[in-house]
């Protein structure tokens, strides 16, 4: 069998999506995720140029080999556009591979670890009153586990709510230009702790709680949230600080010890290397579209295991459907699987699921998957011709003083 034809396309059905079709010379094929948000065409143009002359006439089953051809032969090794580009044709090939065996993938990775993936909602309001009506209505559909976002007040445009528009920046398609935010980490740490002290009072410590900060606070400020978050026991803080430089972590581990979670924007476990021997953190966030597909994602999954650290994909709407199934394949396998958040299989977005369909189902806090061979999701084309990329960027943040921040 041979790689015979590779397509990649760039469509917008809500929100811009890359995917990547690899089809062998038998006329089976296997579909990958290559989307990065706000930079869609620079990994379609790298796959184009770069990789999929590359893989003309190899032979599918090679996937460790292709990974590394494409990995380490590159020279130019690393960043969001060559693992997003990478990630999408091993998929892809993980895909071509359970096709041929007639298993779904976690059956090629080594079986199921566990019955359902605990996954995590997405609670959020303008106000603490509206976020933990948001969060009852969660509990109420059984989740175990729930992220709470609430807009600061004075600070328009809190990252994870709403806003005024009434749709999840996630899933704007038309941002011909980056909106601009504001920041006030005072604002912030004198407000999200009354938050989480009523989401317990209200609802008690049976639900799972998180909270991401989206790495707007600086080491000691995320170990001074930490502190004032630990009476609420949260299941974990995502990002509280941004990871370029990781010494930063044992700060925060050596104040607090609400657990952390981190690895949303890595790409390979080189980013992760240090917070997982120093055993800085409890959850790793990579995905399998900006982690670089399933092969390193399941070695960073065994190294984080030996330091008892759990994996928990970040699961935003930017990234499709393709991603999404492969996370579950990767989460039933894991054995060291955590939890996955989850903003909902877009099942409502009529134009995603003209495009997408997947075996996903959702029930009583768990995520489930079919038996269908390979990743299980089917992708149209012909469809998918009809939404066109659009240009969009994420926002960005400056402080009140006009200083550029993280978003
Ligand atoms: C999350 C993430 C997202 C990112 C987004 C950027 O935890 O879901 O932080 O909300 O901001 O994926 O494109
Ligand atoms: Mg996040």
């Amino acid at each position: 069998m041979n790689i015979k034809e590779v397509k990649v396309f760039v469509s917008c059905p809500g929100r811009n999506f890359v995917t990547l079709k690899i089809i062998t010379d038998e006329g089976i094929y296997g579909l990958g995720d290559a989307t990065l948000n706000g930079r869609e065409k620079a990994v379609a143009a790298y796959l184009e140029e770069h990789v999929i002359p590359c893989l003309i006439g190899r032979d599918p089953h090679q996937i460790e080999d292709i990974w590394q051809y494409l990995y380490k032969g590159a020279y130019w090794r690393r960043g969001p556009v060559t693992m997003a580009a990478i990630a999408a044709v091993d998929m892809a090939l993980w895909d071509i591979k359970g096709k041929v065996a007639g298993l779904p993938v976690y059956q090629l990775l080594g079986g199921k670890s566990r019955a359902g993936i605990t996954a995590y909602g997405h609670a959020n309001g303008n106000t603490i009153e509206e976020t933990l009506d948001s969060l009852g209505q969660f509990i109420d559909q059984g989740y175990k586990a729930v992220r709470l976002q609430c807009a600061i007040p004075g600070l328009a445009g809190t990252y994870g709510t709403l806003g005024d528009k009434k749709d999840y920046f996630e899933l704007q398609s038309d941002r011909p230009l980056p909106p601009e935010q504001p920041w006030s980490t005072s604002k912030y740490l004198n407000f999200i702790p009354e938050l989480f002290r009523q989401a317990r009072q209200r609802y008690g410590y049976d639900i799972g709680l998180v909270h991401d900060v989206h790495s707007r606070l600086s080491p000691i400020e995320a170990a001074q949230l930490g502190k004032l978050l630990e009476p609420y026991k949260l299941m974990f803080l995502e990002d509280p600080s941004p990871a370029d430089n990781q010494e930063g972590y044992k700060t925060i581990r050596n104040h607090t010890t609400i657990p952390l979670a981190i690895g949303e924007i890595f790409n390979t476990v080189w980013d992760a290397k240090d917070l997982i021997t120093s055993q800085s953190i409890d959850y790793l966030r990579t995905s399998i579209t900006h982690g670089g597909g399933i092969t390193p994602l399941r070695r960073m999954a065994d190294f984080a295991a030996m330091y008892d650290i759990r994996m928990a994909p970040h699961g935003a709407p930017d990234l499709s459907p393709i991603c999404h199934a492969a996370h579950a394949h990767f989460n039933i396998w894991a054995p060291n699987f955590g939890v996955q958040e989850f903003i909902g299989f877009g099942n409502e977005n009529e134009k995603l699921n003209s495009v997408f369909s997947h075996p996903l189902s959702f029930k009583d806090g768990y995520i489930h998957l079919g038996d269908k061979p390979g990743l299980g999701v089917e992708f149209n084309e012909a469809e998918a011709a009809k939404y066109k990329y659009k240009r969009s960027y994420l926002p960005v943040t400056r402080l009140e003083d006009g200083t550029l921040w993280y978003w």
